[in-house]
């Protein structure tokens, strides 16, 4: 397997490393909040398996999945430079509650905050800390709420102050494999239709996908067995069912597609410290297509 190669195009800056930052004291969620099951020892005791949601599990599903919008419009709001994600965190702690969900990242297999803040090079799972954003810096901002008995998982990424043009270029290119992706949704498709939508788009531009992770089945759980490639992956066989609901979150890089993780075990950065963007939607198979669940 190669990595595609960079076309003659503005490629992203490659700014000073993300340097770990102190992480605050976790936050508490108080006791009239419903708690998914790992709230207190970290570890789901097993998952429910993605079949296609029954009306009501669709109701609720519609709920958690809104109000995941929600918190990402309004946390949104707050990205400039000097900003630390740690307030960002706060903040969607705050939101989260507000509207009377638990933050599903919170002691998610032992995750210590509200959401992923991931800047720059890093790929995904950024904890938030003291470091504040600086002006050029790309920052995803990934938010899962659980919110009547279901999970609600999006995220998108944000320019802080001015970006460069490679840095916006890769930006733009991320959501509209994001886009692609849904667009490839069908009842009867195999799943591998989405990462042959997206990949092709990513290599056209001078960008890779990571392969290390992918979308996946979500509601009563926050994670299904249903893995969802955002590469051309031909081991994904099985069909994709209307009532079916998954997210799709591409994450694509500058450089490699090669990932590394921070000895924090939850950091994951690019092997070659290139950029990296990501947009994500849980998304819900209808008879003819796609529907995008977590929109205001
Ligand atoms: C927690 C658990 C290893 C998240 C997502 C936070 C991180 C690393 C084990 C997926 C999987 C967010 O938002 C997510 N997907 O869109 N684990 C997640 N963790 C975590
Ligand atoms: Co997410």
């Amino acid at each position: 397997m190669h990595d595609v190669a960079a076309r003659e195009v503005a490629q992203p800056v490659v700014s000073d490393p993300v340097l770990k930052g102190r992480v605050s004291p976790r936050l508490a969620v108080p006791a009239h909040i419903r708690r998914p099951d790992y709230a207190e020892r970290g570890r789901p005791r097993g998952f429910h398996p993605s079949r296609p949601f029954t009306d009501g599990e669709l109701l609720r599903m519609r709920h958690a999945c809104r109000a995941a919008a929600k918190v990402l419009d309004e946390i949104s709001a707050l990205v400039r430079p000097g900003v630390t994600t740690d307030v960002i965190d706060e903040a969607a702690h705050a939101a989260y509650l507000r509207l009377g969900g638990y933050p599903s990242t919170l002691n998610y297999h032992g995750y210590p905050k509200s959401l992923c803040t991931s800047v720059n090079e890093v790929v995904c799972h950024g904890i938030p800390d003291d470091r504040p954003l600086h002006d050029g810096d790309i920052v995803n901002l990934d938010v899962t709420i659980y919110l009547d008995g279901m999970h609600g998982d999006c995220s998108a990424t944000y320019a802080v102050g001015d970006i460069d043009p490679g840095s916006a270029h890769l930006v733009a290119v991320t959501r509209e494999c994001l886009e692609r992706g849904i667009a490839a949704v069908r009842p009867g498709r195999p799943f591998r239709a989405i990462g042959q939508a997206i990949e092709p788009h990513a290599a056209r531009h001078g960008f890779n996908v990571v392969r290390r992770y992918g979308g996946h089945g979500i509601g009563r759980s926050f994670h299904t067995e249903l893995h969802v490639p955002h590469h051309d992956d031909p081991r994904a066989t099985r069909l994709m069912e209307a009532g079916m609901v998954f997210t799709i979150e591409p994450m694509l890089t500058a450089g490699t597609f090669s990932v590394r993780e921070w000895d924090d075990g939850w950091t994951v950065v690019t092997a070659d410290g290139k950029r990296s963007a990501q947009f994500e939607h849980t998304i819900l198979v209808t008879e003819t297509g796609a529907e995008i669940l977590t929109i205001t």
